[in-house]
């Protein structure tokens, strides 16, 4: 659902599914619905918590970028991928974070944190995109996106140049591809998750990179992005205590457990 606050502690006995990055756009549409699709049937029974850049509403294109253009591509993306994803962002269960890419979501959307308590242990799930100057919520409202602007428009002219050779099409696939290659150092993020220490458990993305570290009495997690290697975490309420389940695939459905954590 459309939350403007920018926190919120969130109490429930349901369990909770967080995705990151999924950057629903105009890149890989048969994926897309595939991925609206698997969402979509998690959300009448559970928590469904999308950790940002869950649309990709930066226009490559043209490189505009304001804040019109963003909300005016957003609806574009709904008309496209029609009731299912209209129904996700509405659902009560659902809740999405602001990441760099949907930033443009702040008019109607403004959750940047979501807080769970549980079991007398907190976990703070919010996309990271603060962990680097270019990317942070203070630059992006500052700018208005000019390095964004910049970025688009060096991602469409790269693409433009090389497309008769590789047969790059489509720039926004490029850009995805190029920031797969290269994130953000783990410099930036250690410093980003730094800052959040007085949490037992810190939920990033942003990074496109699973990741899962014990730092001092905290521990990190990155959910990776979902379209790559369909990495989620989902954090149950089990008899035996809260536990954080990390899971991957490459099948739908048939995800598999890579590790799992205890949250007491
Ligand atoms: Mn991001």
């Amino acid at each position: 659902m459309l939350i403007m606050d920018e926190k919120i502690k969130l109490d429930t006995d349901k369990d909770i599914y967080v995705f990151s990055d999924l950057h629903i756009g105009f890149a890989n549409k048969e994926l897309n619905y595939e991925i609206i699709s698997f969402i979509n049937d998690l959300k009448d029974d559970n928590i469904v918590i999308l950790n940002g850049d869950t649309f990709e509403l930066w226009k490559y294109e043209d490189f505009t970028v304001t804040p019109e253009e963003n909300l005016k591509k957003f609806e574009e993306i709904l008309e496209y991928y029609g009731n299912d994803i209209k129904e996700l962002i509405h659902h009560e269960n659902v809740y999405i974070i602001l990441g760099n890419h949907d930033y443009g979501l702040r008019f109607i959307n403004n959750l940047r944190e979501v807080i769970i308590e549980k079991y007398h242990k907190q976990c703070l799930i919010t996309h990271g995109n603060n962990c680097s100057k270019e990317t942070s919520f203070k630059t992006l409202e500052k700018s208005e996106g000019l390095f964004y602007k910049f970025v688009a428009w060096l991602s469409s002219k790269i693409s433009k140049m090389f497309s008769p050779f590789y047969k790059v099409k489509k720039s926004e696939e490029l850009f995805n591809t190029l920031y797969d290659k290269f994130s953000d150092s783990d410099d930036d993020i250690l410093r980003e998750v730094k800052k959040h220490l007085n949490y037992d458990v810190i939920i990033l993305g942003h990074t496109h990179q699973y990741d899962h570290k014990q730092i001092g009495k905290s521990t990190y997690i990155n959910t990776g992005k979902f379209e790559l290697n369909k990495d989620f975490i989902k954090i149950s309420n089990e008899i035996s205590g809260g536990k954080i389940h990390l899971a991957r695939d490459n099948k739908w459905i048939k995800w598999y457990w890579i590790n799992t954590l205890k949250l007491l």
